[in-house]
């Protein structure tokens, strides 16, 4: 796998102000609000150079009709990720490192497509093979339209991209499986649905829920989890919703579940994704300024993401 040098980086800033894919409103202004925290001078503080790509444009919900029940708004957030997916392969193929911040968690869809293409366009369809996921998050996320209990995306983005999800969103970037389950590694659940749960067994994805970190500890989950997103891969993208941290913690987050990642359960899972050099594209989401304290929730990300790009105590 490249190792990048922690100070080397060219980091992509990309916003993702996309409401869309969740029951509440107000996550479409994360970005700003990341922003507003100070995410250029944690990054600049690095050593890293940067540029900032801005916003998508996004349409607001209130503009489009909510096509399909069962998969609300599908045809404005396929155009989203069809936008997303884009700019992050060609971040990638630059030799750059995305940094996607969001917006709900259906963005993933696009991010996670773009580094697949990333390595389609270089290997072929053995390409999926190369990438590794870490996947930070209270929930499964692993519903899909007949699942769903509510028809939000934000809950449907695994499954979608391990093939399972509305064609017009597997369809993103080329047509296919954009995540091999074996080199998933799920941190931080508690809060799964029956069906989630069936799903997540027979597709085999690797869960460390907070039952596992309760007894194992963050340090050893995240070596498992390392060897596993890191073995036999070239890249390695770390997907992490707010929502996996307590609510105490971050109370800015529409789908809030107690029992959650304590402060530096977090961080130190994001120091020794940093220590591996191997990071090659983040993204954060579910960040909802309408329900935070004082953009405190914000400022929290912008820590977690300077520690996944090399931040360190000492
Ligand atoms: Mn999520």
């Amino acid at each position: 796998m490249k190792k990048y040098d922690a100070n080397l980086r060219d980091i992509d800033i990309i916003g993702v102000p996309l409401d869309h894919g969740a029951g509440r409103r107000g996550v479409g202004m994360g970005p700003s609000a990341i922003r507003i925290a100070g995410l250029h001078q944690a990054i600049n503080k690095l050593g890293h150079s940067l540029t900032d790509h801005g916003d998508l444009t996004i349409a607001a919900p209130e503009t489009q009709p909510e096509t399909e029940i069962n998969a609300k708004f599908l045809p404005l957030i396929t155009k989203a990720c069809e936008a997303l997916s884009a700019k992050v392969t060609e971040s990638l193929e630059r030799g750059s490192t995305p940094l996607v911040i969001g917006g709900d968690h259906s963005m993933a869809i696009g991010t996670i497509s773009g580094a697949a293409t990333a390595l389609h366009n270089k290997h072929g369809d053995k390409g999926i093979n190369r990438l590794g996921i870490l996947w930070f998050d209270a929930h499964g996320d692993a519903n899909t339209p007949n699942t769903s209990p509510s028809g939000n995306i934000h809950g449907m983005p695994v499954a979608t991209l391990l093939g399972d999800g509305p064609e017009r969103l597997t369809q993103i970037g080329y047509d296919g499986l954009k995540i091999r389950a074996r080199n998933l590694v799920m941190i931080g659940l508690r809060d799964i649905d029956p069906k989630e749960r069936e799903f997540m067994q027979e597709r085999g994805i690797h869960t460390y829920t907070m039952y596992d970190i309760d007894r194992l500890g963050m340090s050893r989950v995240m070596d498992r989890a390392l060897e596993i997103v890191t073995a036999g891969t070239d890249m390695l993208h770390v997907s992490f919703d707010i929502d996996s941290l307590d609510p105490r913690v971050a109370p800015g987050t529409g789908t809030q579940s107690l029992g959650g990642l304590t402060y530096r359960e977090a961080h130190l899972a994001l120091e020794m994704v940093a220590e591996t050099g191997v990071l090659s594209s983040f993204e954060l989401a579910e960040v909802n300024p309408i329900l935070d304290d004082k953009n405190h929730t914000a400022e929290l990300a912008v820590g977690l993401i300077a520690s996944a790009l090399g931040s360190r105590i000492m």
